[in-house]
């Protein structure tokens, strides 16, 4: 049997060729015929660039309907996908290249020089370009192909995509997932969300994460629906766009700036059947908000990119404020205490673990963090805190691990608080999330200066532009004069988010926001 993910997708481009599959706000209509015919040219230029199978091919590219048929074409060839942030600086691209030894990288035209200087420097064979406007190098070479009928054929744990998370260490981690993985998840989303043909999803989430490369695009491939691909979030747009639509996916800032729209409302979105919200806690004022405007009740699911989607809360029966539902068909969640890693009943707070098929097949060359992160039964430990109800629902109530999610993007302290350390005048630093009123979560960092030295919060944040991605930044710094510890020498990041609550809150002034 052939397990390559493009077979799940394959009867509606063989039943339906002629519907379109993806359309753009800029009057592009892409048809399954066009996205498969495509989709197979490019399958052809990798394979004349020598790309084989399980090589990996690194793309940062904007968001584009091509960036899509590329990540059909590495299905189809069963090269290994590994989408980055178009937000990283060659900086941190430069690690994803060592890391992950790419055969090809593919990556927007400004972007060229720099890639091409690292990719000599890391042994990568090739640099393409794709923009957002069906051109650059990749699409030349797809121009003079002919279709490549072959679809690879693949194991169940062979490798789909490498998906970079950073890691607590500071050093990012890749997690490896399978075309079993991917196609037993959008499986399992399809049914309990009850996808059709008919549905046509609003597309505006960046397609380098989970959310919206696989939860998105691999539904609507497996359901054979469609798609409207906006460059990014824009309410107005979205607004406008709804009457053709029927489904919405989003991090919880997409619920927040809509409902800042006086236009939101029962009769702009009549002909939705659902909204669904993830990536980052939906505070339970929103979900209520959003249902009083509109009628409708979000739907909130809970996922990672290790695991894809674990749970979701029902389509049929109650969706809860402030949880994030059951596990997902195939899929298990439970809750364990922390130290004894026994399981508790319901009520109490402890670590969620998950386990199923949607669990990824570990880190890229790093088996000891794999094996410190999985119990010996298979259960993948996630590293969030939570807590199943009387009814079975999780509440996701906090995290065990040292992380900020800001308007859904992580960002992990210590890789901040490496650079800042580092920084002359810097005794040390710690790095927090506070609560924004848009993100959810602010990154701000509290520094202690050593003695004399004279820093201010902007050198600060100027030093860090050049090394880390826009979204990592501290929008602001605070300094103190000694971290709070606990006995053992811990820094009590609670202590500084108690202190700090109101930095981010509405009526604060936040420099360059
Ligand atoms: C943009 N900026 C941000 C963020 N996004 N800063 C902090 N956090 C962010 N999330 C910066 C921009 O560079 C800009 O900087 C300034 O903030 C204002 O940008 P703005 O135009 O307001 O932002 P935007 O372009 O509208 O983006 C906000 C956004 C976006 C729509 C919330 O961040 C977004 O699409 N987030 C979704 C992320 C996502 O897909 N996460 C899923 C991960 P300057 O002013 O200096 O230029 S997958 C996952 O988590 C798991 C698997 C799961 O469960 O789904
Ligand atoms: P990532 O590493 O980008 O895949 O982010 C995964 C993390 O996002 C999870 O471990 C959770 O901490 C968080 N997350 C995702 N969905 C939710 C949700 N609905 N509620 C709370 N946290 C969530």
């Amino acid at each position: 049997m052939n397990h390559n993910l493009y077979l799940q997708f394959q009867t509606h481009f063989d039943q339906q060729p002629d519907k379109v599959l993806m359309a753009t706000t800029g009057g592009e209509a892409y048809t399954y015929a066009n996205v498969q015919d495509t989709a197979m040219k490019m399958a052809g230029a990798l394979r004349r660039l020598g790309v084989t199978q399980s090589d990996r091919v690194v793309v940062q590219v904007e968001k584009s309907a091509q960036a899509l048929m590329l990540y059909l074409a590495c299905l189809r060839a069963g090269a290994v996908y590994l989408p980055l942030n178009t937000a990283y600086t060659d900086n941190e691209v430069a690690y994803f290249m060592q890391d992950a030894e790419p055969h090809l990288v593919v990556c927007d035209p400004s972007r060229r020089k720099g890639h091409q200087a690292l990719a000599e420097a890391h042994g990568v064979a090739h640099v393409e370009t794709l923009d957002t406007r069906a051109g650059g190098s990749l699409m030349e070479k797809v121009a003079q192909e002919a279709p490549d009928q072959t679809i690879a054929k693949l194991e169940a744990d062979d490798l789909a995509a490498i998906l970079y998370t950073s890691g607590t260490t500071g050093r990012s981690k890749g997690a490896m997932l399978s075309h079993q993985n991917l196609a037993a998840n959008s499986q399992a989303l399809v049914d309990t969300w009850q996808f059709t043909q008919d549905d046509h999803l609003l597309h505006a989430l960046p397609i380098f994460h989970t959310h919206g490369l696989f939860v998105a695009c691999n539904i609507i491939l497996t359901a054979g629906a469609s798609m409207t691909l906006l460059p990014g979030f824009d309410a107005e747009a979205l607004l406008s766009l709804m009457p053709k639509a029927t489904v919405l996916m989003g991090v919880p800032t997409f619920y927040t700036r809509l409902l800042d729209q006086p236009g939101l409302d029962r009769t702009s979105t009549a002909t939705m059947r659902l909204f669904i919200s993830g990536s980052a806690p939906l505070l339970a004022e929103t979900h209520r908000a959003f249902k009083a405007r509109t009628g409708h009740t979000i739907l909130e699911r809970y996922g990672m990119t290790e695991t894809n989607m674990n749970t979701s809360n029902p389509y049929d029966g109650e969706r809860r404020p402030g949880t994030v539902g059951f596990a997902l068909p195939g899929s298990e969640v439970r809750v364990v205490d922390r130290d004894s890693g026994a399981e508790l009943p319901a009520g109490q707070n402890g670590l969620v673990e998950v386990r199923g098929p949607n669990v990824f097949q570990g880190y890229w060359r790093m088996p000891e963090k794999t094996r410190e992160e999985f119990r010996s039964d298979g259960f993948f430990i996630t590293g969030d805190l939570g807590m199943i109800d009387d009814e079975g629902y999780l509440h996701i109530v906090g995290r065990d691990k040292d992380l900020v999610i800001s308007g859904g993007y992580n960002v992990y302290p210590k890789e901040i608080e490496q650079f800042i350390d580092e920084l002359p005048g810097v005794n040390e630093s710690a790095v927090i999330g506070l609560p924004h009123p848009d993100l959810g979560e602010g990154v701000a960092a509290a520094v202690v200066l050593n003695e004399d030295a004279k820093v201010t919060e902007d050198d600060i944040i100027t030093a860090l532009a050049p090394h880390l991605a826009r979204y990592k930044q501290p929008r602001r710094v605070v300094f103190v004069d000694e971290l709070p510890r606990n006995v053992m020498g811990k820094v009590q990041k609670n202590a500084l988010r108690e202190a700090y609550a109101d930095l981010y809150r509405a009526g604060t002034a936040v420099p360059s926001e």
